[in-house]
């Protein structure tokens, strides 16, 4: 059936009467049968892939579905001739926001690419209800409310799929509920998102406050962020052995279903651990195999040939090991089989680094899915490196068959062909459209790299950008961006370690130099993006320091013609999808050695922006690629970084004392200006912690990034230049194409 007639039958043949809303829930209805559709066409194979993830920021979901269906042209074209414009209905959509950041992020785009791809393969999560929380600015303060996505209508199936999860004390009866992932003109995967049937979103008070203890109601409501207090940790407990205990139970009904024997598990099922938080998974599957009659030892060897494990952090606080006395309470049923595994794995290996149960009896997680697991990998090649030589050496020496890097990767389906229909037709235009499929004919781009006429586009298509997302900022938030001006952006969660405060202390720098009179060749806006961790207290006192300079800087008429900073309030999937093809500046100033991988440097080079940054995570592969000439490097290496931390020699304050800029831009946070707008407690708070700590060493990178700054907005000035630079970064983005990571995931890992 063609979609005009499709949309037709929807809308009682009357296209034109229909609400936007109505045309919502219609194209919502179209998109699953024809998802069923493909489904049939495809059919099970032997061997599944289960990527178990206690996030999937997947964003919103119907102008990607039409463009992976192919019909969004014709949608469009069809609603237009009926005065019905498709990006309006596309706003009725509620942003699912069931990750935090990366790593959510990363588990959304391999569902696509490993559909796109005809990867038989399914991801398995929660469906919390309000998600992560939703962003407010109040007085200069971050406010946390609920963010409910799940309306009347809307991309779910509940299915009949039901099972009764066992807790110490008492039992909640599950349901899991689908959501079709459909591949690029290839098959229909799904996401199974379990809830619990006793949920109840009533008992949400104040903000996001709600009883901690009640598990029977609370369990599916929110997702935790990355940082949390005592009491949200023991719900995470919970949460997640209610996510394990569903996915082993409905990965072993699948295999059973197919006529498989247990012992043949490893032959039918691949289950990939996305970073520690499915972990239990390993002794759930054990416990289950053992309900069936299977022996411990050889449950284990199955499970064993089964698991694999993703690390996405080497940052000691962010690594789980939950205390005995949690799991003993949440989950009584599993001790035994941890101990076990503990024991077998301190008799043969009893250095004290690779222990599960540590002498504080507390259970490393990671640590069991190294032991019981068939690989381990870290997502950027210097990642991978740092586990392999540093954080993790005392196990990659008993099992460096085990370690492999696979560097991650975004989808270009959303990534450039949804969020910047002009690059993205302009790229067709000049290329074809084989780079949908096959990411590495952008390079082609590369022989009009001296083709002033397709530099000119370049420099155009990013001035239609900026010009839309001025527009955007100016009727969402009431600010006025000047679309002549450089745009350097920052869009990432709020981390001491990614540094947001380096790139706020510039701003004072440059703010200082103005009122000086020293004013920029061209405008800059800097714009901020982020949510802070509702109890990470230094990392609210950025978010405070930045509203305040917004306020300050915005207001002084003298300043404010040569630079403005904007703080976008919610930072979300779709706001990043305005955002990074207006990018011009990349901000990726995480301290070198920190940040795993990163996957926001990516989606802007493949949109053109050039990337100031650090060399870590994956910029180094970004640096080798688009070479010296293409990219703004600037700060210590990740090696001397290390040093410093083993040494213990680095001294803040000794940059403090030493240098007058820094000193200045310093003293300017704790001064008359600021203590005018903002909180006195805060500021200082922040001041001290950069003077006296500084953990993540912003003084001693300040210096460099403040120079490798200002030689890139000297660069911006050739503009023919500039767009030379830009063509060779979209060229190069194919390889962090996901479409890529997950060829190399079932190349080496899940040999489906
Ligand atoms: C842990 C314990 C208790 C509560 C929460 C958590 C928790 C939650 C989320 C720990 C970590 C996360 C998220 C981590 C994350 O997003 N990591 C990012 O993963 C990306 C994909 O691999 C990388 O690109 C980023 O470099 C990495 O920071």
């Amino acid at each position: 059936m063609e979609i005009r007639e499709k949309l037709e039958r929807i809308c009682c043949n009357n296209i034109a009467a229909c609400t936007d809303r109505q045309l919502y829930e219609g194209l919502l209805e179209i998109v699953k049968e024809m998802a069923a559709e493909r489904e049939k066409q495809v059919g099970d194979r032997k061997k599944k892939v289960y990527y178990i993830s206690a996030e999937f920021l997947i964003g919103k979901l119907l102008s990607n579905n039409l463009i992976n269906l192919g019909i969004y042209d014709e949608v469009k074209e069809t609603l237009a001739q009926y005065g019905k414009d498709l990006a309006k209905i596309e706003e009725l959509e509620p942003e699912p926001s069931l990750g935090n950041g990366g790593l959510g992020r990363l588990a959304a785009c391999f569902l696509d690419s490993m559909a796109t791809l005809g990867l038989d393969g399914d991801g398995i999560g929660l469906n919390y209800h309000f998600g992560l929380f939703l962003q407010k600015f109040e007085n200069h303060l971050q406010k946390e409310l609920p963010n409910p996505w799940l309306e009347k209508e809307n991309w779910l199936t509940r299915t009949d799929v039901t099972y009764p999860v066992q807790f110490g004390g008492f039992t909640v009866q599950s349901r899991m509920y689908d959501l079709d992932v459909i591949g690029y003109e290839n098959r229909t995967n799904k996401l199974h998102l379990f809830d619990i049937e006793s949920v109840d979103e009533s008992i949400v008070e104040e903000g996001i406050d709600f009883d901690k203890e009640d598990i029977r109601r609370n369990l599916t409501l929110f997702l935790y962020p990355d940082d949390s207090d005592d009491a949200g940790r023991r719900l995470r407990v919970y949460q997640q052995y209610f996510m394990v205990s569903n996915a082993a139970r409905f990965i072993l009904a699948e295999c059973k279903a197919k006529g498989c024997s247990l012992y043949d598990l490893p032959d039918y099922a691949a289950i990939q651990i996305n970073d520690t938080h499915p972990s239990m998974v390993i002794p759930e599957l054990i416990r289950l195999l053992m309900e069936e009659g299977i022996s411990i030892h050889d449950a284990i060897g199955i499970v064993s040939k089964t698991c694999a494990y993703t690390n996405h952090t080497i940052l000691a606080e962010a690594l789980e090991r939950w205390p005995m006395d949690y799991l003993n309470q949440v989950v009584p049923q599993l001790m035994p089989i941890i101990r076990e595994l503990d024991t077998l794995a301190k008799k043969k290996y009893p250095d004290k680094a690779t222990a599960i149960i540590d002498e504080d009896n507390r259970v490393h997680m990671a640590h069991m899915d190294i032991h019981y697991g068939y690989s381990v990998n870290g997502v950027a090649h210097l990642h991978t490196e740092i586990l392999k030589q540093n954080e993790l050496n005392a196990f990659y020496k008993i099992y460096p068959e085990k370690f492999n890097n696979k560097t991650n990767g975004i989808t270009f389906r959303r990534w450039l062909m949804h969020c910047n229909h002009g690059l993205s037709s302009y790229l067709d235009e000049l290329l074809g459209s084989g780079w949908h499929k096959d990411a590495g004919q952008l390079e082609q781009l590369l022989h009009f790299a001296d083709k002033e006429e397709v530099l000119r586009r370049l420099l155009d298509i990013k001035q239609e950008n900026k010009r839309a997302l001025a527009d955007y900022l100016k009727e969402t938030q009431g600010v006025e961006v000047d679309e002549n001006s450089i745009f350097d952006i920052q869009i990432k969660r709020l981390h001491e370690y990614k540094r947001q405060q380096m790139n706020a202390l510039y701003v004072i720098h440059k703010y200082l130099e103005i009122k000086k009179g020293k004013v920029p060749k061209r405008p800059i806006t800097v714009i901020f993006g982020a949510k802070a961790a509702p109890a990470y207290v230094i990392a609210k006192d950025i978010i405070h320091l930045i509203l305040c300079l917004q306020d300050i800087i915005n207001q002084d008429t003298e300043v404010s013609p040569y630079l403005k900073v904007v703080m976008v309030e919610n930072y979300n999937v779709t706001k990043a999808e305005k955002l990074i093809p207006a990018c011009d500046i990349s901000e990726q100033i995480s301290l070198a050695s920190k940040e795993a991988s990163g996957t926001g440097n990516m989606k802007f080079m493949l949109n053109g922006a050039l990337t100031l940054g650090t060399m870590d995570g994956a910029n180094v592969e970004i640096a080798q690629l688009v070479g010296p000439e293409n990219i703004y490097i600037f700060g210590e290496s990740s090696d001397t970084v290390i040093e410093h931390y083993a040494n213990a020699d680095y001294v803040s304050k000794n940059y403090y004392e030493k240098d007058a800029d820094i000193r200045e831009a310093m003293d300017f946070m704790v001064g008359k200006e600021m203590l005018a707008v903002g909180n006195r407690e805060n500021l200082e708070r922040l001041f001290k912690e950069l003077l006296n700590k500084d953990w993540f060493m912003t003084l001693l990178d300040f210096k460099s990034y403040a120079a490798r700054k200002e030689e890139a907005y000297a660069d911006y000035e050739d503009r023919m230049a500039w767009a030379g630079k830009m063509l060779v970064n979209i060229a190069k983005a194919g390889y962090f194409s996901s479409d890529r990571t997950i060829a190399e995931y079932n190349r080496d890992i899940w040999k489906l």
